[in-house]
């Protein structure tokens, strides 16, 4: 009998599970560009165009190796218009009544399969170095779900940058080590472009006819959308850029939107490249003498640590996690968050960049974007569906952790020990932005004062209750408390002001 398998457009391997548990000669794999997955969230236009075009690739693939694919493009008169639709419609075709899935990557399409009157087999996605089993067991009895520890047994797990049972180099993380303020001088020209073919040509007409109106840019489009173009780039990185990850991880430019950033995160979470597989040449590098250990240990944590572990968050909490509001935060998400169109040059160009890129690194939306909204009390549901709409890496599994939990506090605290917050010293150190600003980040009151400089404390002293008990902020709150009256006033009269000018 025939079994449907389906393939969804972030499941895009060749070992998926659902493939492994099919049976090539007698199953049909359903793959389906559904007006309800593009609109869930209105993406960015690059978003749905690298999925679309790596979703048709990879059906072409399949079809080559010998597989019965039913591919349904956006246009097809047919089209059902969701996941389930389609299912029901292929299912009708072929006489089918099983479903072999691998887990969606969100709860949404999780309970919508759930709900499908066909029988579901779903499988564990196997695309992971940990297990949710594993992650569950290592949660288990913990009072605090610290990455750090968590990296640990991955990295004694995989055997990366180990010697015997002790981490190479005598040290699990060398982040102290990855925090150099942005050099002059950038050595590397910015992560592989690929032009666009014919099948992403016809993909970018289409998006461009149906969702060209969405917040972000669609051409120029430089992403790779098949298995060799992704190890390109990553080989492109290895060779060019991982050197000098480590040092300036955290560094921000004007003029630069890369850095020694490795763009790779759309390939690693549509599935055109494996983790393992990443790790172990980054590890190589090391090996080789190529790139020095700061550096491949700063970029290997980030995938067998952070990207592992918001997944076993993701997962662990359930499906109420974007609905958290521990700081009980209900502000509107400014507009200049769609338009770039502020006078805080900081926050301009992240935004201007992420309209054109769909990308913007760890730093720029951790402590420019999703600071200056935790600092302004935005609801954290709204900055949740922003930073899923705009990244092309955005799916929820890794982004609402990163952003309700990591950014935002929303939590209460299950991934950060402490909220993400800073005043613009923290920017002015780690990047040129505050040189041609208009704001001065040296003032801390008056007119022309930095609106972080306010904001952060206003943040700290209306949340003093939750924060001044915090043993890692003790010495901030005791800055604050030994500042003068009058000047905690200005301050936090200013900050109201800027605030109400937010709308
Ligand atoms: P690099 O800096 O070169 O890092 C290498 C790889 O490490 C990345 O490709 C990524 O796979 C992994 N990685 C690094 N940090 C994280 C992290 N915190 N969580 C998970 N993986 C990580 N990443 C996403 O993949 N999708 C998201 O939607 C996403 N949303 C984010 C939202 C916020 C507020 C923050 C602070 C971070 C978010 N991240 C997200 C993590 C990180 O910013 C991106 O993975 C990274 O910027 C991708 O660019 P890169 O490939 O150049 O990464
Ligand atoms: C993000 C996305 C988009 C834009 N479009 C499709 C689609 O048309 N068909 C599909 O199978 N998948 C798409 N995806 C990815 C899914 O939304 C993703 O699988 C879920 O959000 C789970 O991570
Ligand atoms: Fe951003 Fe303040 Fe620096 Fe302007 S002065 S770029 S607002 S941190």
């Amino acid at each position: 009998v025939t079994r449907l398998v389906l393939v969804l457009g972030d499941q895009l391997t060749d070992t998926l599970s659902a493939l492994d548990a099919a049976d090539k000669s007698s199953d049909v794999v359903v793959m389906a560009e559904v007006s309800e997955e593009a609109t869930y969230v209105q993406h960015h236009p690059k978003k749905i165009a690298f999925i679309f075009a790596a979703m048709r690739k990879f059906a072409a693939s399949l079809k080559d190796e010998g597989w019965d694919v039913r591919y349904t493009r956006l246009d097809d008169p047919e089209n059902a218009g969701s996941i389930p639709g389609e299912l029901l419609r292929r299912a009708d075709e072929t006489g089918a009544t099983e479903v072999i899935a691998t887990q969606p990557g969100e709860w949404r399409l999780i309970e919508a399969l759930e709900d499908m009157p066909l029988k579901l087999s779903m499988k564990h996605d196997t695309r992971f170095v940990s297990t949710q089993e594993e992650f569950e067991t290592w949660a288990e009895g913990r009072k605090a779900l610290r990455m750090e520890y968590f990296y640990r047994d991955m990295r004694r797990k995989t055997g990366l940058l180990m010697d015997g049972d002790q981490p190479e180099g005598g040290k699990w993380n060398y982040d102290a080590e990855n925090r150099k303020p942005a050099p002059d001088d950038i050595a590397f020209s910015g992560p592989m472009q690929f032009t666009p073919d014919d099948t992403v040509n016809a993909v970018l007409d289409l998006v461009e006819a149906r969702f060209g109106n969405s917040f972000g840019t669609l051409r120029p489009f430089h992403f790779g959308t098949d298995q060799e173009q992704a190890r390109r780039a990553l080989t492109h990185f290895i060779t060019y850029a991982l050197p000098r990850f480590g040092d300036y991880q955290d560094a921000m430019l004007n003029d630069n939107r890369f850095l020694y950033h490795a763009l790779i995160s759309p390939y690693l979470n549509v599935g055109l490249l494996d983790p393992l597989e990443v790790c172990k040449a980054a590890e190589e590098a090391y090996k080789d003498g190529h790139a020095p250990l700061n550096a491949v240990e700063g970029f290997i944590r980030q995938i067998i640590g952070w990207r592992e572990y918001v997944r076993g968050i993701y997962f662990r909490e359930g499906p109420d996690y974007t609905r958290r509001n521990a700081l009980n935060h209900q502000r509107k998400l400014p507009d200049f968050y769609w338009t770039g169109d502020t006078d805080m040059n900081c926050l301009s160009k992240a935004i201007t960049q992420t309209r054109e890129e769909a990308y913007a690194h760890h730093i720029q939306r951790l402590m420019v974007t999703g600071n200056f909204a935790l600092l302004a009390g935005v609801d954290p549901h709204e900055v949740h569906e922003w930073y899923l709409r705009v990244y092309i890496d955005a799916f929820e599994w890794v982004e609402a952790p990163n952003v309700v939990g990591m950014s935002q506090f929303a939590d209460g605290g299950i991934i950060a020990s402490k909220p993400y917050v800073s005043s613009g010293a923290y920017i002015n150190r780690m990047s040129d932005y505050c040189k041609p600003c208009r704001y001065k980040v040296q003032d801390k009151t008056g007119k022309d004062a930095c609106p972080f400089n306010t904001l952060y404390w206003h943040f700290l002293d209306r949340h003093a209750d939750r924060f001044a008990k915090n043993q890692r902020m003790a010495q901030i709150y005791a800055n604050w408390k030994r500042m003068d009256q009058d000047r905690k006033d200005t301050i936090l009269s200013e900050a109201e002001a800027f605030l109400d000018g937010l709308g």
